[in-house]
């Protein structure tokens, strides 16, 4: 069985389990067109023995794929390449899913994420209970030149 958690506001604290804490989760708001759009968070292990996350999932009806990426920075150029799963987190340690570091993206939006909305996402780990969360889509602080959108011509 899965328990059912809602995000109130950023920066509250789940107690997932006795061990495992998720925090600072967001997604932020992508442009009009956008295929693909980034979500955030912070999972810590607070217990002793390593914890290891299986899969990460979101509803189709929200984006075709779900991948787990790294943002490395080689000479000025920011790359991401896909992480592959299981992920683990030892005891004592925290997994940040950051701006610049690793993340979870969703490959193939079906509609842009818009501050009003909240997406739900489900962590599923080994030997213990899935977890799902309602992520909320916050405003992007990225800049609007960053986009690719105003390279459209008419
Ligand atoms: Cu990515």
């Amino acid at each position: 069985m899965r328990k059912f958690l809602t995000l109130l506001s950023l920066g509250l604290t789940f107690s997932v389990n006795a061990e495992v804490n998720v925090t600072e989760a967001r997604a932020p708001a992508t442009f009009k067109f956008a295929s693909t759009g980034a979500m955030y968070m912070e999972v810590q292990n607070n217990g002793t023995e390593t914890v290891t996350i299986t899969a990460v999932s979101i509803p189709n009806s929200i984006t075709r794929e779900v991948q787990v990426h790294e943002t490395t920075i080689e000479g000025e150029m920011a790359k991401m390449r896909q992480l592959t799963l299981p992920i683990e987190i030892a005891a004592s340690e925290t997994l940040s899913l950051a701006p610049r570091g690793k993340h979870i993206m969703l490959m193939g939006l079906t509609a842009p994420l818009t501050a009003e909305m909240s997406v739900p996402v489900t962590i599923e780990f080994a030997n213990r209970e899935a977890i799902t969360l309602q992520v909320p889509v916050v405003e992007a602080a990225v800049k609007k030149q960053d986009d690719h959108s105003h390279h459209h011509h008419h």
